[in-house]
């Protein structure tokens, strides 16, 4: 169906029984508080700042800088501390209440930690890095399953003002040396191994092929997850955590730090070159994550809140730990995955906490459509209130088959747009409020100014009273709180790739169509970033890791259509002389060598072996053609002029090889 076809599709509206019970009632409301927040922004999140954070001394201003100069601060001067707002100022009232919720790859795996509980783990491992010399300013990388011994390592890192980088546990050996040298990490948080689908995970072996060439690494926590005997351990550098913390104090005072003092970082691909290790501060990023995380999931206290996301990526950061810990909430943690046992899984996690809201990926939904509907029957959902999307659009079929057969019909379902160097929700609708249409991610959150901008002339497009609809580059013209404030080390580069492209904008690199009614379709990515199953991979790093094996010569890589995945990595590769193997050995080779440099997640769906590129004269590899061909929009006329290509023929011969396997 096309997008012209949805918007004119009836929208849905919020059972009324949803209304009064949500904290923003009504449009109306959605509409003042909207207008305040981009009107008087100063006295808008002067408010929200008080009434979300607990300070140690209060702030001198609210907002500073501008995207030309990209110096945003928030909330200057003033003194907080992040596992504070987490976890201690929970204690006095709801020391006993559930805040981690953990099932693990088995369903008989469950596990509750009250607040309490979390506050003496998170004290003892705070005390051990103190013991290794760690404080404020000093960098800490975490790689480590989904487990609440995750979150405990994040916390522990921001009661004592260590910056933590978490690295997500699918990534392979390069993905973590890149990451730990970049950013200078002390220490390597880890577990023996992780346990997903039933299949084991090794980390810590990981991690020692990594330490060797890492000169900054002192020190390796390894906690044991699974148990099982590690393949080597080497007590110079290796601590079992585990043991170590049980001679720590079950007390550890939080540092006191300035709103703009770093919290972590978090690496990002992008267009060009190596990830970007994002860096997110402390207060700003917090109020941004707790308020987003009340309002969009409409949270209430005794609500038990479940994100499907993993703690290596951003959505794991702001909605399975700081947004929910902030707000006091119960927060669920799975290590497993949405088919294991069986594809009834995440309903069956759902029946057994009575999870109130339940936050996942289109790519889940589409995976889990394939199997008979009996499987999502089976289990009692009626706790959920509201279904949340994160990751890449949401396409019309799947929306809707999460809106029937999991919500019922009675569930407000969010599909929230927004990035790593967000912080938060950009585009979402709110529950109860927002009238939705299936494959639009609605409006803008409070204090976030979009803009449609045309992608040559970077001139803002408007809606004019006949236009059915407008296109361009999604751009935004405020500063909000949650905004990344730089690249680890690398502010240029920070300011290159987000705030010069289209002065006085910050450029999110998707680009946008805003309906006549208002409503934001995010259309994708315009740069060279591909969003597989809602991991952004850069196709410069994938290229980088197929020319590194020894046999590839050189590689273009191109994203295209996957129905489960929303994107699938296509590869061309040409070889280096004199390789005689068969074809399917060579590209098994490839497969692995991504598999061992970025992580199973990036490899290839298909590697097309070819003498050569698509080139122009002057030797740039012609992506657009590739893209097309991998998209089947390879007629003469949808390829357009190929004549200045400096071998045409090759063309004729990739749409032939492509059409075979996809
Ligand atoms: C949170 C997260 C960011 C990119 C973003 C966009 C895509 C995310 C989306 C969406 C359409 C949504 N994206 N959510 N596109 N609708 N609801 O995913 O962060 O990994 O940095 O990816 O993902 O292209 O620019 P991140």
């Amino acid at each position: 169906m096309s997008d012209k076809e949805n918007q004119e599709e009836p929208k849905f509206y919020p059972p009324p029984s949803f209304k009064s019970k949500c904290h923003i009632s009504s449009i109306e409301q959605y509409n003042d508080m909207y207008k305040e927040s981009i009107e008087s922004p100063n006295q808008f999140w002067d408010q929200q700042a008080k009434k979300f954070l607990t300070w140690f001394s209060d702030y001198t201003s609210i907002q500073h800088g501008s995207f030309e100069k990209g110096d945003i601060a928030w909330f200057l001067n003033g003194k907080i501390n992040v596992s504070y707002n987490c976890i201690d100022r929970h204690l006095k009232e709801n020391g006993d209440k559930v805040a981690i919720l953990f099932e693990g790859d088995e369903d008989t795996m469950v596990k509750k930690v009250t607040y309490r509980e979390m506050f003496e783990e998170v004290c003892r491992l705070s005390n051990l890095l103190i013991s290794l010399g760690i404080g404020k300013g000093d960098t800490v990388a975490i790689y480590l399953p989904n487990t609440p011994t995750a979150i405990y390592s994040m916390l522990a890192c921001a009661r004592i003002g260590a910056i933590h980088s978490v690295i997500f546990a699918g990534f392979g050996y390069e993905s973590i040396v890149s990451r730990v040298q970049d950013a200078k990490c002390r220490v390597i948080i880890t577990a023996d191994e992780g346990l997903r689908g039933g299949r084991y995970i090794p980390l810590k072996e990981k991690i020692d092929q990594v330490v060797p060439h890492c000169k900054t690494v002192q020190h390796v926590l390894v906690f044991k997850n699974t148990g099982r005997p590690l393949t080597s351990f080497n007590p110079s550098i290796d601590i079992w955590a585990d043991e170590a913390m049980l001679d720590h104090r079950p007390f550890c005072p939080p540092v006191w730090l300035d709103s703009e003092d770093p919290l972590f970082i978090l690496y990002t691909s992008g267009s060009t070159g190596t990830p970007k290790g994002l860096v997110h501060t402390q207060a700003g990023y917090l109020l941004y994550a707790a308020m987003t995380h009340r309002y969009v999931f409409d949270y209430h206290d005794t609500d038990i809140y479940a994100c499907m996301a993993d703690v290596g990526w951003i959505t794991g950061h702001s909605y399975i730990v700081y947004g929910p810990l902030a707000n006091g909430a119960t927060t669920f943690i799975f290590e497993g995955t949405p088919l294991h046992p069986t594809p009834a899984r995440y309903w069956q996690m759902v029946q057994r906490h009575k999870i109130t809201q339940f936050y996942t990926a289109p790519t889940a939904i589409r995976s889990l459509m394939k199997f008979p509907i009996s499987f999502t029957q089976q289990s009692d959902k009626s706790s959920l209130r509201v279904l949340g999307s994160v990751g890449e659009p949401i396409n019309p079929e799947a929306w809707r088959w999460f809106n029937t057969n999991v919500g019922e019909g009675r569930c407000a379902i969010v599909d929230t747009y927004w990035q790593t160097e967000s912080g938060g929700h950009l585009i979402t609708p709110l529950p109860g409020v927002t009238p939705t249409k299936p494959g639009s991610a609605t409006k803008p959150f409070f204090g976030i100014e979009l803009q449609v901008l045309d992608s040559k002339t970077g001139e803002r497009l408007h809606l004019k009273p006949d236009d059915k609809e407008i296109s361009g580059v999604l751009a935004i013209s405020k500063p909000w709180p949650g905004i990344a404030r730089s690249v680890y080390r690398s502010h240029g580069r920070y300011l290159q790739t987000y705030m010069n492209q289209y002065k006085g904008h910050y450029f999110t690199g998707d680009g946008v169509k805003l309906d006549s009614d208002g409503y934001y379709w995010i259309e994708g990515r315009v740069d060279d970033v591909i969003n597989v199953s809602g991991h952004r991979l850069g196709t410069a790093e994938l290229e980088s890791a197929l020319v590194g094996c020894s046999i590839c010569a050189e590689a273009a890589v191109v994203g295209y259509p996957h129905d489960i995945k929303g994107q699938g990595i296509l590869a061309f590769c040409t070889l280096k002389e004199g390789y005689q193997e068969d074809e399917s050995n060579i590209i098994m080779m490839l497969k692995k060598e991504v598999r061992t440099v970025i992580g199973p997640f990036a490899t290839p769906d298909v590697i097309v072996i070819t003498p050569s590129l698509p080139k122009t004269r002057s030797g740039k590899i012609m992506r657009r053609i590739l893209r097309k061909i991998g998209s089947h929009e390879s007629s003469p006329e949808q390829l357009g002029d190929i004549s200045t290509l400096a071998e045409p023929e090759v063309v004729k011969l990739l749409i032939n090889k492509v059409s075979k396997v996809i």
